[in-house]
């Protein structure tokens, strides 16, 4: 079949099985433990959560569906033969699990292009905000201006049975993955280009009509944003948007209120900001060491950064223990076509410089960048200079990840998620204490 959603219904009956047999027979089986330092420290390592879509390993990186970043850029289908691949076959992957053929990727194309139209209403919202908004208040604004629409809260209001709950969170998240990018650009348009809309092209994919109706029709803006809205889409579960769109939706809050709710925490400066913060971090080096620094210059520069407590964007991360492969797939993809680019080479002399100091603190744990650190130089390259818009463009996205297993979650009939706090006393208690 080449129609997503009949791939998605012949994936279920399997799945559901899987999911029974885990529980039946193995219900009581431990997963891990659960220390005090652990329930204080952001829950690092706890294993609490089920995530079908991808699963991070902290040497390796991330694989989707059991796919590295390397095997998928070879498999997943682009736009042209050897091209980059097309988000729209990361989204048939990350929700039936199978590697799509050309021919199905294109399908999901066509069907996100007819469910792209942004309703009125949510232009009118977005123009009503005052000027300064910053672009992901605009994001979660106009993406709980759609909820409106929502049919799954439709749906709910007239009772529908749970054991159907799936179908329309499924056509509620497909009609918001195809209205994001016409969404992002409009952000894009009236905070920087005066409000002036470009039109969607009905012959561009997803990722191209998000350059497209950003303003930027290069060929290299193009492929540069199919890859760029194919790497970002989903980072197993436990980061703070994937978590916070999975917690809120446990609570059968539809699509719209569950991404906002993702969108919200991945506005956050150590989490999804993060690439914004980076480009400012650099201009600062650019300021005011100029364009070509020497290394101890840069030393200096990081250390000072630490000395003024805060953190250097762009480097560590909570899981991950090597050089994000998210990172190195940007930087082939910047070695490829901005190999003399000024900024790349402050970036590259960046990963030079940055781990040494990072280890030599002697408390970060992961001294290697993330993806944020190296985004932004692909999108300053091609003309995207906003550095406050940049987390939109991750935000659209993760929408692919984190909206892909929300409607796996409702199909599997995951229950609303409730952990158990403590308070200090308790913990004191618990360990014989006091
Ligand atoms: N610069 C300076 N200090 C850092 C650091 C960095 N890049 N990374 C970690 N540290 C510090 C922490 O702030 C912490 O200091 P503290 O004990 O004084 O509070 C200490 O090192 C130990 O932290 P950790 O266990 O190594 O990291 P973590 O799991 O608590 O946090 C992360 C992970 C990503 C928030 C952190 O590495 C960080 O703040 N990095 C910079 C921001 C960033 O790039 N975020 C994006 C991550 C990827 C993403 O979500 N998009």
């Amino acid at each position: 079949t080449t129609d997503l959603k009949a791939a998605f219904v012949e994936a279920i009956p399997p799945e559901m099985e899987r999911l029974k047999l885990l529980k039946k027979e193995h219900g009581a089986a431990v997963l891990g433990q659960v220390t005090v330092e652990q329930a204080v420290g952001g829950m690092r390592g706890i294993p609490a959560l089920l995530w079908e879509t991808s699963l991070l390993d902290p040497e390796e990186g991330i694989r989707f569906r059991g796919y590295s970043i390397p095997e998928l850029q070879e498999r997943l289908p682009g736009a042209s033969p050897g091209g980059e691949p097309l988000p729209e076959g990361m989204l048939w992957l990350l929700l039936t699990g199978q590697v799509p053929t050309a021919e199905q990727a294109h399908s999901v194309a066509d069907m996100l292009r007819e469910r792209s139209a942004v309703p009125a209403h949510v232009q009118q919202v977005l123009a009503a905000l005052p000027s300064g908004t910053h672009p992901m208040t605009q994001l979660c604004t106009a993406v709980l201006a759609l909820q409106s629409g929502s049919k799954f809260a439709a749906a709910y209001d007239q009772g529908v049975h749970k054991s159907k709950y799936w179908e329309p969170v499924y056509e509620d998240s497909m009609d918001l993955i195809a209205k994001l990018p016409g969404i992002a650009a409009a952000i894009y348009r009236n905070t920087y280009k005066g409000g002036k809309l470009v039109e969607a092209d009905p012959k561009l994919d997803w990722a191209a009509n998000l350059a497209h109706q950003m303003g930027y029709d290069s060929e290299g803006a193009q492929e540069m944003m199919r890859l760029y809205q194919t790497v970002h889409a989903d980072h197993e579960g436990g980061n703070v948007s994937a978590h916070a769109t999975h917690l809120v939706g446990s609570a059968l809050s539809d699509p719209y209120l569950s991404y906002a709710a993702g969108m919200a925490g991945l506005a956050g400066p150590l989490h999804g900001l993060a690439n914004q913060e980076t480009l400012r971090w650099v201009h600062g080096v650019q300021q005011e060491l100029g364009g070509t620094p020497t290394n101890e210059q840069l030393r200096d520069y990081v250390w000072a950064t630490l000395k003024a407590g805060k953190v250097v964007p762009g480097f560590g991360h909570a899981v991950l223990r090597k050089t994000d492969p998210r990172y190195t797939c940007l930087r082939g993809f910047a070695q490829r076509h901005m190999p003399d680019y000024p900024l790349f080479n402050l970036v590259s002399l960046l990963y030079e410089v940055v781990p040494d100091i990072l280890t030599q603190t002697g408390k970060v744990k992961n001294p290697w960048p993330n993806v944020d650190a190296h985004s932004g130089v692909l999108l300053q390259y091609y003309g995207i200079t906003e550095e406050r818009f940049y987390t939109v463009l991750f935000g659209v996205s993760r929408a692919l990840g984190v909206l892909s297993q929300g409607i796996w979650s409702r199909t599997l009939g995951l229950p609303i998620e409730r952990p158990k706090s403590l308070t200090i006393d308790a913990m004191l208690q618990h360990v014989g204490a006091n």
